[in-house]
């Protein structure tokens, strides 16, 4: 069981004085490359964090949700008891609005719940641009689901690709934060030990095997602590004008160009959709390179293309922010072989690709930088790929 689970299990039993039915956790995320392609139904390639949202949950028959969260200190926040059948956008607000939205897009996917209590404890930093948001939303989906005798792991099970659209429908409507279909994708779909090459599209997926250590190398996060938020409005502006451009174009959606073809739309473009235009065309290709040199097993060959994307992001996307760049600038200059910003961004968190030996090189130099600039401390740690969402108990 993960710490999580059994933080979530212990504050379950203080709270209600019963053991749970049953224990659901998902992960967070961080995206080796493909960012913002997923809603341009491109191609995304994350893999699972070792960090983990967990909730437990027990079934009640009155229609009623009751919502607590375990907090790093160890006190518990209640955000009250809703009637399920009454939830509606936008209220609760907050945490809170992650599980409710969750239980709110079950029910308007046709889902028949009984109502149940749910304590969550959750480890994936959150505002990080690690996808707490998703963590949470899918292990909530998933406990509801298994109390309503549709178990992800049961004889009723629903399609795994289903539970990645309603709880992104949950962030999207409930939450209201326009995103794509990558983090609750990531966080259902991952494996330990692999990256997870995701055709957003066609709905494919194929898990890679990322082996860093083996090659001798780590994926060092950088999460500079800098806020991040989806809800506002840069994330949904850029969103639109990819939509815009595809439109004015004749096309469903961006990824329908290929590099090939690049310089031909951007001729038939307005001067202010061609830097994001360029960047989604670019990033996709880069995804599908990556996939290639890691099916060679080429790890090493693949970080001038996080690099590339990184710089697309900033000058052309224009996501970055000057914490990310200071990070990925002082990870280049102490030897990284590639350096990006993952997520969505506005702040957040970059990764680094490092050799083992360099690593606390790596780590000293960015620290010092943000030191240099004033930038608040920032949290570094190495990313394992890890499992994705499952029943704990
Ligand atoms: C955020 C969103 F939630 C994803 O859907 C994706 O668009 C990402 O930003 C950018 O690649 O994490």
């Amino acid at each position: 069981m993960s710490g999580a689970a059994e933080r979530a299990t212990k504050a379950f039993v203080a709270e209600h004085e019963v053991e749970p039915d049953s224990v659901w956790s998902a992960p967070g995320r961080v995206n080796l490359i493909g960012e913002h392609t997923d809603y341009n139904d491109g191609y995304v390639f994350p893999f699972a964090l070792p960090h983990r949202t967990a909730v437990a949950v027990r079934r009640r028959d009155d229609g009623l949700l009751s919502l607590a969260t375990h907090g790093s200190d160890d006190t518990l926040q209640r955000a009250g008891t809703f009637r399920i059948d009454d939830l509606e956008a936008g209220e609760p607000s907050g945490w809170a609005s992650y599980p409710a939205g969750a239980a709110w897009a079950l029910r308007e996917s046709g889902i028949s719940l009984p109502g149940a209590d749910l304590v969550i404890s959750g480890e994936v930093p959150t505002g990080a641009g690690l996808s707490s948001s998703a963590a949470l939303e899918c292990a909530t989906a998933l406990a509801l689901l298994d109390a309503a005798g549709r178990a992800l792991d049961g004889p009723n099970a629903p399609d795994v690709m289903d539970v990645a659209r309603w709880t992104r429908r949950a962030e999207n409507e409930f939450v209201g934060a326009p995103t794509g279909l990558l983090d609750q994708t990531a966080s259902l779909r991952c494996e330990r030990a692999h990256a997870l090459f995701f055709d957003v599209r066609s709905g494919e997926t194929e898990q890679i095997p990322f082996d860093a250590a083996g090659s001798g190398l780590e994926v060092l996060v950088v999460d500079t602590r800098a806020n991040h938020s989806h809800s506002e409005s840069g994330y949904g502006d850029r969103r639109k004008g990819c939509e815009q451009a595809a439109e004015l174009l004749g096309l469903s959606a961006l990824r329908d160009i290929s590099a090939a073809e690049l310089d031909d739309a951007l001729r038939r473009l307005p001067e202010e959709s061609r830097p994001l235009v360029r960047h989604v065309v670019t990033e996709n290709d880069r995804v599908l390179e990556t996939l290639r040199r890691l099916r060679r097993d080429e790890l090493a060959e693949v970080g001038e293309l996080l690099t590339a994307s990184h710089t697309s992001l900033r000058d052309d996307y224009r996501v970055s922010c000057a914490e990310l760049d200071v990070a990925v600038e002082a990870a280049l200059e102490s030897g990284a072989s590639g350096a990006r910003m993952t997520g969505g961004g506005f702040g957040g968190s970059a990764i680094a690709l490092v050799s083992t030996e360099l690593r606390p090189r790596t780590e000293q130099a960015v620290t010092e930088a943000f030191e240099r600039h004033g930038f608040a401390s920032p949290r570094l740690f190495t990313a394992v790929p890890s499992t994705g969402a499952a029943r704990d108990r």
